[in-house]
């Protein structure tokens, strides 16, 4: 028996690095080459795999420490030291670099060899990305297609997300353009050199790899081969909402692994590292939860599954594919409404005059090329009902005991589209006018439609308008777009006779109905909320207000 120490490997250039997930716990047996601990550098993770067999004594350094080559990083009791002659490092500074996976990771992120230029012609013709260097021979799997035929890109925008069983890296755009053809899908393998897609690149802002860059301004006939900048490994998710174009899940390979071994889709985990990165704990506590829900629902507490049925034993059917956004917007549906305690209230709201002042607004509205419909309106009185009733401009925090209060107004409006629901925001919808907040809408919802919607455009929402108001209905009850706590339903306006205290008279009413997270908000805020509202849109003086 002796206690070895094992130190940080060779980081392949990086100075100090964090520790960003302990692996194990102190007695738990190691097998050789079990991942000890996770460490992350600006550019890249990588597990440190054990040198030895035996048994975690304990880890030296804390989730956290930042460390460098050669720090003792843990103890291992190893049951003969004699035994374990292959890994076992003369230098204890190389204990892990014997493991392979701690160089090639930070191969993955080695800076281009070859200098950069810069091309300035007006197009590029066609263009094919291919796989960049990507440090081994092995061929890794493409886990995301982050484009879709038609997508303007810039340069370094991220085509396709690789994942070796090391480490997952970004493919960055080669060049500014559109991106004509996919090549690559979900779930291929790919090698250094494999086709990517093909991008109609445009002028100035590409930049190549100087040995292969193209120069003639001449649309070129045929797609050239171009070496991408070298891949970024491990990015962010980005979206608050989980957002279509922004789907990523930030974890380390090892935590992929897991999920991968344990068939848990690591998109329907929350993340509580750093930075909303998935660790190993989050894994184990989704499926705890899940093998918890399951037993509950031997008891009928549960979700019972729904049975798949043959249905072809009825008829003729086919099979269709549902676009990536039908299905994050499933997923998103289903986690909202199991997640939030939903309460719904109904009002109409008199909008004669308001519709009388919007058509007057016509001829003016054409000179200026801007329509203005109800949804117009309702945004501008949505803003200002937050700021009058705060509550409704928050969110639960992560810890489940305070709440966030958002100072900024950011509107999201639910849009109607052939690849399906996407929800664009209007930013700072309380500083608005009119006129700006309709051409905003017709320009989000006209991007929405061509799917050309950007991230950064579809996030930050605080509260969020489905308008079925041009469709019809009556009334329908909206499922809140978690985090937020709020969202208004909007059905079509229809003349009724309304009782004004002698006779009935003909009103334009507007069906509204409130949902809200009844963990935030009282049935009384949102008495208030709505009142509020239905006054705004009933008489809009108190707009100026
Ligand atoms: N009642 C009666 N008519 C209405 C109305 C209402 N509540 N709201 C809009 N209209 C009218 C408009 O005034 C317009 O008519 P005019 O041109 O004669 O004025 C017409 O309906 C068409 O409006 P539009 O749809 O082009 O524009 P909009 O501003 O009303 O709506 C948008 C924009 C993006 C909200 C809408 O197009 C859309 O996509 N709605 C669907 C949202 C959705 O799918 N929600 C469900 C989400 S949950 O599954």
């Amino acid at each position: 028996m002796a206690v070895e120490i094992v130190t940080v490997p060779d980081l392949g250039g990086a100075e100090s690095v964090d520790v960003i997930e302990l692996s194990l716990t102190p007695g738990d047996s190691v097998a050789l080459e079990d991942s000890l601990l996770v460490l992350e550098s600006d550019k890249a993770t990588m597990d440190v795999p054990s040198p030895y067999e035996g048994s975690l004594v304990k880890y030296l350094v804390a989730e956290g420490a930042v460390v460098k080559v050669g720090d003792p990083i843990a103890e291992v009791e190893v049951a003969d030291v004699a035994d374990q002659p292959v890994h076992k490092p003369a230098d204890p500074a190389a204990a892990v670099v014997a493991d392979e996976q701690a160089v090639e990771a930070s191969e993955l992120v080695a800076e281009p060899q070859a200098e950069s230029i810069a091309v300035s012609a007006e197009t590029l013709g066609e263009q094919l990305v291919v796989v960049p260097d990507i440090g081994s021979d092995d061929a890794v799997d493409v886990i995301e297609i982050s484009v879709a035929v038609g997508d303007q890109v810039e340069e370094g925008d991220t085509l396709l997300v690789l994942e070796s069983d090391k480490a997952t890296m970004d493919v960055p755009s080669s060049h500014a353009g559109k991106v004509v053809k996919i090549i690559a899908a979900e779930g291929d393998k790919l090698r250094t050199g494999a086709e990517v897609a093909i991008l109609e690149a445009v002028a100035g802002a590409a930049a190549m790899d100087g040995a292969e860059s193209v120069k003639s301004p001449e649309p070129a006939k045929s797609p050239e081969p171009v070496k991408p900048p070298q891949p970024n490994t491990n990015r962010l998710a980005a979206s608050e909402n989980a957002q279509p174009a922004a789907s990523g899940v930030y974890a380390g390979p090892a935590v992929r692994l897991l999920a991968r071994e344990l068939g848990v889709d690591l998109a329907q985990v929350s993340g509580t590292g750093p930075r909303g990165r998935v660790q190993k704990d989050d894994i184990n506590n989704h499926v705890k939860a899940k093998l918890q829900a399951s037993d509950q629902g031997s008891v009928g507490a549960g979700i019972p599954q729904v049975p798949s049925v043959d249905f072809s034993q009825f008829g003729e059917i086919e099979t269709v594919a549902m676009s990536k956004i039908h299905k994050l917007t499933a997923a998103n549906m289903q986690r909202n409404w199991l997640n939030v305690p939903h309460v719904t209230q109904f009002d109409e709201a008199d909008i004669t005059e308001l519709e009388a002042f919007r058509k007057s607004l016509k001829d003016e509205g054409e000179k200026r090329g801007v329509r203005v419909t109800p949804v117009s309106f309702l945004i501008k009185a949505l803003a200002a009902s937050l700021q009058a009733n705060p509550e409704f401009n928050r969110s639960l925090a992560g810890d489940g005991e305070n709440y966030i209060q958002k100072h900024y107004c950011h509107i999201g409006m639910a849009v109607d589209t052939p690849r399906g629901l996407v929800v664009p925001v209007i930013k700072n919808a309380n500083e608005k006018g009119i006129w700006e907040i309709s051409a905003e809408i017709a320009s989000l919802a006209a991007s929405a439609r061509e799917g050309k919607l950007k991230p950064a455009e579809m996030q930050g929402g605080c509260f969020t308008l489905s308008s079925l108001g041009a469709i019809g209905g009556n009334g329908f009850t909206p499922i809140v777009n978690s985090p937020e706590v709020g969202i208004l339903g909007v059905s079509k306006s229809q003349i009724k006779p309304v009782w004004d205290g002698a006779e009935f008279v003909p009103r334009m009413m507007l069906p509204l109905a409130l949902s809200y997270d009844h963990r935030v908000i009282n049935g009384g805020d949102a008495g208030r909320f709505m009142t509020y509202l239905v006054k705004l849109l009933s008489d809009l003086r108190y707009l100026a207000l």
